[in-house]
C-alpha cells in the first residue's frame, strides 16, 4: 500500500510592508498625501486642519465605543466601580480610569461621570488601532516625521456643562529632547464654540515652552530671561498666567466637523472652553507623538507591570515604552501590545528599506566642495518638480541603479535612488 503524503503549501508570501501598514483592523487605508500648502501651514500657523481625514465607518465606531463606555458597558470596566464624586468640583482636567459609573445614575447621570480617559491604548485594541490610524499617521510622516514614535492616547468626552482645559503648551507636559512632539486631534462629534471646540493663538509655535513656578511641568529654562508660569491649563484666564501670552496673538477657534483631525505642535499655545450646551457632547481621540529619533523620560503612566524594564537604568531613556509607528530609530521603541499593524512590528531589515533617504559620497577634498560630491554630477535642479526643458539631463538621472547606466559612463561612488 502506498500513502501518498500531500506536499505542504509554502506559506503565502507576506504582503508587502507597505500594504501591511496600510491594513490596520482587516481594512486598507488609502494614503493621504500632505500637499506644499499643508505643510506650510502647519510651519506657519502652528496647527493644520486636515477635513475628513478619518471616515464615516471608524467615526461611528469610535462613537459607539464611547457610548459603551460612558454607560460602563465594556468589560473591562465591570471589576472597577467608580466612587461617588461631587462633579461639581471637578476641573477641565480631572482624568478618570478605566472605571464604570455607579448603577443607580440614569444615563445622562453617567455620562456626567467622565471628562477625559488617558492612556487607553496600553489597556484597548481599539485605543491602540486609532493612535497608529495609517491616516493620521501619513500626515504625521510629513510634518514631523518620517520617523514617528507614537506616546499618548487621552479620550475626550466632555458631556454638556463640562468645563475646558485652559491655555497650555503639550511640550510643558511631555518633553521631548530636540522636542518633536506632536498632537493629533480627531473630532469625533462636530464641535463649534458653543459645545468646546479647541482655540488656538495662531503662531505662538515659535513661543518657547514656559516652566512652572511650581510642581509638574518642563520649560525652556536656560533661556536667560524665561517666565516662569502659574495656572497653566486653567480654565479661568485671570489664574493662567500664559492667558498673558496668548493675548499677544490672533486667537483662533477651530470648529470642525466629525472625522476632521486638527495637528498641532508642542510649543503653540491652546485651549478649549467649557461644553455650554445641554444636549452636545464635544468627545474627541486625541494621540501624541514624537519624531522617534528624539529621546524622551515621559513615561505616560507607571512603570511596572509590562512595562517594568523598559526604562534604561542609567539615562531613564523611556522610549522603549513607547510604540514605533512609521520609520525606523537608532533608539528603543515598544512593539504594539494588541498588534495593530505599525513600523514596529516590522523587521529590521524593512523598517531599514523604507528609511533610506540618500547618500552623498565624499569626494575629493581638491574639488573645491569641501569633500562632498554630489551623487549625481548632472543634477541641476533639485527644487523643481519638473526641470526646464532644456536642463541637460545626463546619464546619471536617467539611469536610477548604478547597473542601468551605460557601459561608457564612469561609476558615480554613490548614487541617490529615488524611489
Ligand atoms: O480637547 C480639549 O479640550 C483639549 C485638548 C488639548 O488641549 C490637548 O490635547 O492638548
Amino acid at each position: 500500500m502506498t500513502t501518498t503524503v500531500a506536499a505542504t503549501a509554502p506559506p503565502p508570501a507576506a504582503p508587502p510592508a507597505d500594504r501591511r501598514l496600510r491594513t490596520v483592523g482587516g481594512k486598507f487605508y488609502e494614503p493621504y498625501r500632505v500637499s506644499v500648502a499643508e505643510y506650510r501651514t502647519f510651519r506657519e500657523q502652528g496647527f493644520l486642519v486636515v477635513r475628513g481625514l478619518v471616515d464615516a465607518e471608524d467615526i461611528a465606531e469610535l462613537r459607539q465605543h464611547t457610548e459603551d463606555l460612558m454607560q460602563g458597558r465594556l468589560p473591562e470596566q465591570k471589576s472597577n466601580p467608580m466612587g461617588e464624586r461631587d462633579l461639581s468640583k471637578e476641573t477641565g482636567t480631572t482624568a478618570q480610569g478605566l472605571e464604570a459609573p455607579p448603577e443607580h445614575l440614569s444615563p445622562e447621570e453617567k455620562a456626567q461621570y467622565f471628562l477625559r480617559i488617558h492612556m487607553l491604548h496600553r489597556k484597548l485594541e481599539l485605543h491602540e488601532r486609532y493612535l497608529l490610524h495609517p491616516r493620521v499617521l501619513d500626515v504625521l510622516e510629513a510634518i514631523m516625521g518620517p520617523d514617528v514614535l507614537a506616546m499618548q492616547t487621552m479620550l475626550f468626552l466632555k458631556p454638556p456643562g463640562k468645563p475646558g482645559q485652559g491655555w497650555h503648551q503639550d511640550s510643558y507636559y511631555i518633553p521631548t529632547h530636540p522636542d518633536s512632539l506632536c498632537g493629533a486631534w480627531i473630532a469625533v462629534d462636530d464641535c463649534d464654540e458653543l459645545n468646546g471646540a479647541m482655540w488656538f493663538a495662531k503662531g505662538s509655535q515659535h513661543e518657547p515652552v514656559y516652566p512652572p513656578s511650581s510642581g509638574y511641568g518642563y520649560g525652556d529654562r536656560r533661556l536667560a530671561d524665561i517666565r516662569e508660569v502659574g495656572g497653566v491649563s486653567h480654565p479661568d484666564d485671570r489664574h493662567n498666567d500664559l492667558a498673558r501670552i496668548a493675548d499677544r496673538y490672533d486667537q483662533v477657534l477651530v470648529s470642525a466637523k466629525a472625522g476632521d483631525v486638527v495637528f498641532f505642535g508642542g510649543h503653540i499655545l491652546h485651549r478649549s472652553k467649557t461644553n455650554f450646551t445641554a444636549d452636545r457632547y464635544r468627545r474627541a481621540f486625541v494621540s501624541h507623538y514624537c519624531n522617534a529619533r528624539s529621546f524622551t523620560q515621559w513615561t505616560g503612566g507607571p512603570t511596572d507591570g509590562p512595562n517594568a524594564g523598559a526604562i534604561d537604568p542609567e539615562t531613564k531613556m523611556a522610549n522603549g515604552l513607547h510604540i514605533l509607528a512609521r520609520g525606523d530609530s537608532h533608539l528603543p521603541f515598544a512593539k504594539p501590545r494588541f498588534g495593530t499593524n505599525c513600523a514596529a512590528i516590522l523587521t529590521a531589515e524593512e523598517r531599514r528599506a523604507a528609511t533610506e533617504f540618500a547618500a552623498r559620497a565624499m569626494g575629493d577634498m581638491d574639488s573645491g566642495m569641501m569633500g562632498m560630491e554630489d551623487a549625481d554630477p548632472y543634477a541641476t535642479d533639485d527644487h523643481d518638480d519638473e526641470p526646464a526643458a532644456n536642463t541637460p539631463r545626463g546619464p546619471y538621472s536617467q539611469a536610477r541603479t548604478a547597473d542601468a547606466l551605460p557601459a561608457d559612463v564612469p561609476r558615480p561612488t554613490a548614487l541617490i535612488t529615488t524611489r
